[in-house]
């Protein structure tokens, strides 16, 4: 595959860059295999002995193990009636049993939904309803129950160990690029949540380029500590632990102890994680071991410089940022050989084309960050209007985040044109939480924005104009019955009126602090 430098050739810099210097761009090929599925076996062939996974107590899978289990677990998932196709929510913490179902579900091409296990009625219903589920794999029972009275039909509800009869594997691994693997529930630059559908080749290359662009190679161990039912964790860290034939150790959620754990006692050389958890470390004493690890990435929020100083003054640890988006996976690195500049997301990943549209006239200012490339998905679910929308008419896809670029290329995104919170590396969309506050009796008018935090990047605030006496105490419980506890207005601000200009819209800017 070429190097190729985008429309604005003459300041995006190639991806070639990426690459270690004995390395021909013209020999990189993303997509050298028909599916990820058969990407990753042809990995485990290599070395079936080869630890892929393991616990934090020490419990291994190897390679030949996965290869072997998925597929019994397959034979169990299709003599249950599961056909290619067929879709199936996946909400659990990560464990080996959770990768086992996961792979054999992608192996025989049914269609995963990941789903936060923080999600409560509200938020089932709308993923049942938008995704038609026939089976959901989950840890929780009272989850399962809910995605059960959420399902208008019959809803299979598995735990991860897939205790279901067994029968014969069904046809494995025939999945091609163009296969629906993946249909992620997130927002794109406007309205309500849409399913980004993925293909097998978008996830294979969007992987396939991290493992070139960081040096990801067997001996290699993340350790693993961001949910699985997001891209991060999943598209990046498990898909790409998979593709790299290396092993993560699964810690179901973030702690500073867990992961001082993983580095001392499991040799881990890796760690992936949001600046929240960057934050956290930087006030533990895990920083102190950080500098043991081969590489720590961030991403999903923008690492402030001086957290990214902070980490490298105490540890040694250069973190090196990088940019992604559900529909699209990676697409910007800091490069692992070269500077790894703070403040900055880097430069396109292979294989990605980048360019800014700018608003106005100045090609050197900040512009929408579009994006083409393999990695890119092909639309939302049954959303043929919202897919029209998210791509330009030459068939770029507009990402909603406003770049700019320095003089030796480097991206920094300093702001975003769609109403979107990230707090922790959680998105929370502001029309969603509004709509539930102004079912309240005592709320007249509400907007919510991110306000500023250090710990947790922006934090969810809430504007409110009532009529009535009502306390933040109140609105937040009143919230709370709603909406996942990682939505929930953590201030609550009461105002006479909410800014608009003159057509009526809220100057939201005016209420950010
Ligand atoms: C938990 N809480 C949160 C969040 N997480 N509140 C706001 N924002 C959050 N992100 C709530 C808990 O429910 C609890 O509520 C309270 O905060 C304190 O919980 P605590 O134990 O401190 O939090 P935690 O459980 O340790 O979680 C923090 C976390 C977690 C580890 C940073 O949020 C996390 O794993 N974030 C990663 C998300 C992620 O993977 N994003 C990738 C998206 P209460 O007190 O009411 O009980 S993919 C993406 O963005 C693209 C593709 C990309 O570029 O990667
Ligand atoms: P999601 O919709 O969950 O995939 O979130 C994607 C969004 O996260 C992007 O559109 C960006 O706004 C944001 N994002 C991801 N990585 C970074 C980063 N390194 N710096 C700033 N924003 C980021």
């Amino acid at each position: 595959m070429e190097a190729r430098d985008g429309e604005q050739a003459d300041r995006v810099v190639a991806w070639s860059r990426h690459l270690p210097a004995d390395t021909d761009p013209a020999t990189v090929d993303l997509l050298v295999e028909e599916s990820l599925p058969r990407a990753w076996r042809a990995r485990w062939a290599e070395d079936p002995r080869a630890v892929v996974a393991l616990t934090p107590a020490g419990h291994k899978l190897t390679a030949a193990q996965l290869d072997e289990r998925s597929a019994v677990v397959a034979g169990r998932l299709a003599r249950a009636g599961l056909e290619p196709g067929d879709r199936v929510i996946v909400s659990a913490l990560a464990s080996l049993d959770l990768v086992v179902a996961y792979v054999a579900a992608l192996r025989m091409r049914l269609i995963v939904v990941p789903m936060n296990t923080a999600y409560g009625a509200g938020e089932i219903r709308h993923i049942v309803a938008s995704t038609t589920p026939k089976a959901a794999v989950v840890d929780d029972r009272a989850r399962g129950d809910l995605l059960r009275a959420a399902s208008p039909g019959p809803l299979m509800i598995l735990g991860p160990d897939v205790a279901l009869p067994g029968g014969p594997p069904p046809a494995l691994d025939l999945a091609d690029r163009g296969t629906p693997t993946l249909i992620c529930l997130t927002s794109g630059t406007t309205g309500a949540p849409k399913g980004a559908v993925l293909s097998s080749g978008n996830l294979l290359a969007s992987a396939e380029a991290v493992r070139l662009a960081w040096r990801w190679a067997p001996d290699d161990r993340l350790a693993l500590m961001l949910p699985l039912f997001h891209m991060h964790g999943l598209g990046v860290g498990l898909h790409g632990t998979l593709l790299a034939g290396a092993s993560a150790v699964l810690v179901g959620s973030f702690d500073t102890a867990a992961l001082d754990h993983a580095i001392a006692e499991q040799s881990a050389s890796m760690f992936f994680g949001v600046p929240t958890m960057y934050h956290r470390i930087a006030q533990s004493p895990v920083l102190g071991t950080l500098g043991r690890l081969r590489l720590c990435v961030s991403g999903s929020a923008p690492l402030s410089a001086e957290l990214h100083r902070r980490v490298a003054d105490a540890s040694g640890q250069r973190i090196l940022e990088r940019y992604g988006m559900t529909e699209t996976v990676m697409n910007l690195s800091n490069p692992y050989d070269g500077e790894r500049r703070p403040g900055t997301v880097g430069i396109p990943l292979p294989g990605v084309e980048m360019r800014l549209e700018h608003a106005d006239d100045d090609p050197t200012g900040p512009g929408e960050i579009q994006l083409r490339g393999p990695n890119v998905f092909a639309g939302y679910l049954n959303d043929p209007e919202a897919t029209a929308a998210t791509f330009t008419a030459d068939g770029w896809f507009r990402t909603g985040d406003i770049g700019e670029l320095d003089d030796d290329g480097y991206v920094s995104i300093v702001g975003r044109s769609k109403e979107l919170i990230i707090s922790g590396g959680y998105n929370v969309y502001p029309r969603e939480i509004e709509d539930v506050l102004r079912t309240h009796p005592a709320v007249d008018d509400v907007a919510v924005v991110g306000t500023r935090s250090d710990e947790w990047g922006e934090t969810v605030t809430a504007v409110v104009v009532a009529h009535d006496q009502v306390t933040a105490d109140e609105l937040t419980s009143f919230a709370a019955r709603h909406l996942a506890p990682f939505k929930r207005p953590r201030v609550v601000r009461f105002v006479d009126e909410l800014p608009r200009n003159a057509l009526g819209k809220v100057l939201r800017n005016e209420l950010v602090d």
